[in-house]
């Protein structure tokens, strides 16, 4: 029997937890995960230290996943095994991370993240995976030689779908292909979940990248583009800074771009997000903001400054890092 059974087969009381603002690859993991272990007959419990946006809510139908309160901690400290999953950092579960890591309780990591600090008893990651959900599946399905329940089914794919933007994203290999359809004999619909992930969105969220979109301005050649929202436009458009979420990328979309920046307004500072194409590693940029992230993919929050003062040193600062 391999490790990962072994943990399930030897354990019986079980918490999921996923990092901040959980996305699709998150939720879908973590309902696939809890799934596979009610079939079992184990106990399980999902503990995020966040909501589930409503992007993600059809995932869990029977609102099982619990946001943590603190009150949690004496559940924590009983489970058997606490599995964290897309995330290679406590620092991700913010107010959780103490209950998880002062309990006796063993750690179980499932990522597809570079490792960070090792914190756990045992890992589950691939670098080269897409998602989560990926990792994930395969250990679940034994490589697709096991089929697995529609729910579960379901809840994966939405994981990879979202993790690879439908499939685009450069680790859609022929292989996770294989996988989606896997998935999909088995029962996840593409089209339902699409629809459910990004055809239902908030008018009012188009109304603010409207905004976002009219900011768009390129320098350097037109090899970075910089775009921003204020807290004007936050407010004239009735939303909230998590209704950002996915913005920067239309940067990308705009031929030529190798930079994209996005200058976010804050009440108490600016947060400031970076993407780029291939190579150009602006993980390192952000780093002289005192941010991080990956190389394709960084940022930022700085306090106490506002959106004229940086702004010119960042775009600045940007010019080094190009081809
Ligand atoms: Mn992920």
């Amino acid at each position: 029997m391999d490790l990962f059974d072994k943990i399930i087969n030897e354990n019986n009381k079980f918490i999921i937890s996923t990092h901040v603002n959980p996305d699709g690859d998150a939720i879908g993991s973590s309902m696939a995960l809890y799934y596979y272990l009610q079939d079992l007959g184990k106990e399980a419990s999902i503990i995020n230290c966040s909501e589930t946006s409503r992007y993600y809510k059809f995932l869990d139908p029977d609102n099982i996943i619990i946001k943590y309160s603190g009150d949690e901690i004496k559940k924590i400290q009983e489970a058997d095994i606490i599995f964290l999953l897309d995330l290679n950092d406590p620092v991700r579960i913010k107010t959780m991370g103490e209950a998880v890591l002062n309990s006796p309780v063993k750690k179980v990591i499932i990522d597809h993240h570079s490792p960070g600090e090792s914190f756990s008893d045992y890992e589950f990651a691939s670098e080269e995976a897409s998602s989560t959900g990926e990792v994930l599946y395969r250990l679940l399905s034994k490589n697709g030689e096991k089929p697995l329940t529609e729910r579960i089914a379901v809840a994966l794919y939405t994981a990879i779908m979202t993790d690879t933007l439908s499939f685009h994203l450069p680790k859609s290999t022929s292989e996770l292909y294989r996988i989606a359809a896997n998935l999909i004999d088995w029962g996840a619909k593409p089209t339902e979940i699409y629809y459910q992930v990004y055809e239902r969105d908030d008018i009012r969220r188009f109304h603010l990248l409207g905004e976002v979109i009219n900011s768009f301005t390129t320098i350097h050649n037109g090899r970075v583009l910089y775009m921003m929202v204020n807290q004007k436009m936050f407010a004239e458009t009735g939303t909230k800074e998590p209704d950002i979420d996915n913005f920067i990328d239309y940067g990308l979309k705009v031929d030529g771009v190798k930079i994209v920046i996005f200058f976010v307004e804050l009440k108490d500072g600016v947060k400031i997000s970076f993407r780029s194409r291939g190579n150009i590693a602006v993980n390192e940029l952000a780093q002289q903001f005192n941010g991080n992230g990956h190389k394709n993919a960084a940022g930022t929050r700085l306090f106490n400054t506002n959106l004229s003062e940086v702004m010119p040193l960042v775009l600045e600062k940007a010019k080094y890092y190009l081809p």
